[in-house]
């Protein structure tokens, strides 16, 4: 991916032009096709007068630049987007006529676009958020925007409440802040209101929230869709998301020392996966069920805030998505993508979900508004791949115009290219459905349960998540000011969990325990444990596509560094180099390795696992440089395994670790390399 480099001076006065065309560089012109023949200098009257504004030339530059922006996103504003493809491991025509589900092996271009919601188009990757997971199939029969979550469920059940949910939950208006979080007044007082609400929000507070990577999370379609085949049955179906490298979480403290360190550390990893061949892969999985299982269950599946256990319906798996290929131009790929839950294919429908009806107008209206008119389906990225034809003419950017006289139907012109006709066997078709009732605004009771699938969830988790839910709602709620606020919560809390409500209670040092919140349905307390809900019960038990940091300094052992790096190439692991210095080290046999980060630009937050390789002496001097503490220190506390041998044990004194070798510390003297890896295909030493 990377550029070659020539630099060419620009000395920039004298009047002289330093950076001329040549055979390598072509003429560089105006947006008008001009060609320029200064760039550096206006044009003025006089060698030291006021500028003119006859420089036609310069005017439009600046114009141009004043116009860089389009209004980011009002939610999911900072995202990054891939292209790849999507394969069709086998037909599924028993389920749907959708053509992308027809053949088996078949590839579909996809482009992929991950997100936080809350956070401004600058903010850090690593907050505690939902990321989004839209995904565009290019299909032969138009568009489908698969735009879903990386968690199942929605915090609302109704789009009318989607603004005050988004209003609640960014900066407050009268301050400006804070960003990127939800630890504030405003979004714990707008959803203790809304119970509704508490099954997502124990999700936003688990682990799910804080991805170690994009690549290592579940995507969601959340809401239930049909299948129609082609004789017109009908399905339910859910959509489900799962990484081929399986799922990882940072822990908080992690995060919040990630956003310091590399606030674009999840981008940047989606970046050098595909720059490297590592391909970021998931699985595409359908959760399928009739109209009788939808009678017979629980909840409602037109419910947002529900999910349908695994353990129910099992997720089938009909294909996978690889993303191969970076995007050339950011603005145009990644920012002009418009994701439309409206853009379905035949074979696919909507049901009545209020959240998915909601939405359906959302996209496509702010979409307008963002790019700047209609025709936003023509810029490429968002054009389908398949043949357009219809009469939608002119507007703002029109690029594809109907060539000919027919611009209008029904008409009596010649059939041909230009002149389509709607097709009643193959044309998009809605499920015929029954409906009466009243026009009325109504929440339907079967929408009631607020708090069963929230205790599913929780007791679901193994202890060490537990624990991380406890005290995600500690931190959470102790920034929030005002305490009737955490009361509130707390009072939920108890309809979902009782030792949870305590926990939360005593991390906050609440005075008095609340009764519990006021339900429109008890909570359920006959729900399975659902293991396919815990990240840590599903670890992949893999290094693959995973990072060790080396920390080394001069004479550091050569073998082991070799036999380690060849074991993580054999793992299709990476690891990066941290020296004193940027320029390197050498190694005890002389040769010079080139760091990849000096000290306190590597720290060990940025990795999966680390390895200390150094002499006594370096050991000694590392021992004085407080990033390299850090590093060490971070990662005993971050339960990351260290690998080490005995010469870099003056740094772990002087980081505070004598004496706290445990299991997750390998000696590199005494183990070999493949069993370190097979040791770091744990992850984390969760023990500790
Ligand atoms: Fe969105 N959502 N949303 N949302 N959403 C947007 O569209 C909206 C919801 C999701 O990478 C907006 O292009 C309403 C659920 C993703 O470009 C906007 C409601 C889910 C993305 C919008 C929801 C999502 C968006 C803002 C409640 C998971 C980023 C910019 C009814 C299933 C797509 C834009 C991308 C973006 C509206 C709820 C996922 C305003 C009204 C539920 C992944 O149209």
């Amino acid at each position: 991916m990377a550029e070659s480099f020539k630099y060419s001076g620009n000395k920039g006065h004298g009047g002289e032009l330093h950076q001329k065309a040549s055979d390598e560089h072509p003429t560089m012109t105006t947006a008008q096709g001009c060609p320029v023949s200064d760039d550096q200098n206006s044009l003025r009257a006089g060698k030291r007068g006021p500028g003119l504004l006859e420089d036609h030339i310069m005017r439009e530059k600046i114009f141009h630049f004043d116009h860089e922006r389009i209004p980011e996103r009002v939610v999911h504003a900072r995202g990054y987007g891939a292209h790849g493809y999507f394969e069709t491991y086998d037909t599924l025509e028993d389920l749907t006529c959708a053509d992308i589900f027809q053949r088996k092996g078949e590839k579909t271009p996809v482009f992929t676009r991950f997100s936080t919601v809350a956070g401004n188009k600058g903010s850090p990757d690593l907050a505690r958020d939902v990321r989004g997971f839209a995904v565009k199939f290019y299909t032969q029969e138009g568009n489908w925007d698969l735009v879903g979550n990386n968690i199942p469920v929605f915090f609302i059940q109704d789009a009318m409440k989607f603004p005050d949910l988004v209003h609640s939950a960014k900066a407050e208006p009268d301050r400006g802040f804070p960003q990127a979080q939800t630890a504030h007044d405003n979004f714990w007082d707008f959803v203790s209101l809304s119970p509704e609400s508490m099954h997502m929000v124990m999700w936003a507070m688990s682990d799910r929230a804080i991805p170690r990577s994009l690549r290592f999370m579940e995507g969601f379609g959340v809401h239930t869709f049909k299948f129609i085949n082609a004789k017109g049955d009908e399905k339910y179906v859910k959509f489900h998301w799962k990484p081929k490298g399986g799922m990882q979480s940072v822990v908080w403290n992690e995060a919040l020392k990630l956003n310091g360190a590399d606030p674009d550390f999840h981008r940047r990893d989606m970046w050098e996966s595909i720059g490297n061949g590592g391909y970021p892969e998931w699985e595409l999985g359908v959760q399928v069920f009739d109209q009788q299982f939808a009678d017979e269950f629980e909840f409602d599946v037109f419910d947002a805030t529900k999910l349908i256990p695994e353990e129910q319906v099992p997720v089938k798996i009909v294909g996978r998505m690889v993303l191969n290929r970076v995007v050339d131009n950011f603005f145009a790929e990644t920012e002009q993508v418009a994701f439309c839950t409206q853009n379905i294919v035949p074979g696919l429908d909507f049901t009545p979900d209020p959240l998915l009806q909601g939405r359906n107008f959302s996209y496509l209206d702010t979409q307008t508004k963002r790019l700047g008119g209609p025709n936003f389906t023509q810029i490429p990225v968002n054009a389908p791949k398949c043949p357009m034809r219809h009469f939608q003419q002119d507007g703002h950017m029109a690029m594809q115009n109907p060539k000919g006289r027919v611009n209008y139907e029904p008409n009596s012109w010649s059939a041909g290219e230009n002149n389509p006709r709607e097709c009643p066997a193959h044309g998009f078709k809605s499920s015929s459905e029954q409906m009466s009732g009243d026009k009325l605004r109504y929440r339907s009771d079967t929408f009631s349960d607020h708090y069963s699938q929230a205790r599913q969830f929780y007791l679901s988790q193994t202890e060490v998540e537990q624990a991380h839910i406890q005290s995600a709602y500690v931190f959470e709620l102790s920034k929030v000011e005002h305490v009737p606020i955490r009361e509130r919560l707390v009072s939920h809390l108890l309809n979902i969990d009782e030792t949870l409500a305590n926990k939360v209670a005593e991390g906050l040092g609440l005075q008095e325990m609340p009764d519990p919140a006021e339900a429109a349905m008890p909570t359920r307390k006959d729900l399975p444990v659902s293991d396919a809900l815990s990240i840590l019960k599903n670890a992949p038990n893999t290094f693959k596509g995973r990072k060790l940091g080396i920390l080394v300094s001069d004479g550091f052992d050569a073998d082991i560094f070799e036999s380690v790096t060849n074991a993580l190439k054999s793992e299709g692991a990476n690891f990066e180099i941290i020296a004193p210095q940027v320029g390197g080290a050498k190694c005890s046999k002389g040769k010079h390795f080139k760091a990849d980060q000096v000290i306190n630009g590597g720290p060990s937050v940025l990795y999966d696992a680390v390895l200390v390789l150094t002499t006594e002496e370096g050991a000694e001097k590392l021992a004085a440089i407080a990033e390299a503490k850090d590093f060490v220190s971070d990662a005993y506390a971050h339960m990351k395994y260290i690998g080490y041998t005995n010469e870099a044990k003056p740094l772990f004194k002087a980081a505070g670790l004598d004496g706290k070798v445990d299991n997750g510390w390998i000696d590199l003297e005494a183990h070999s390399a493949d069993k370190f890896i097979n040791t770091l295909r744990n992850l984390r030493f969760w023990k500790r």
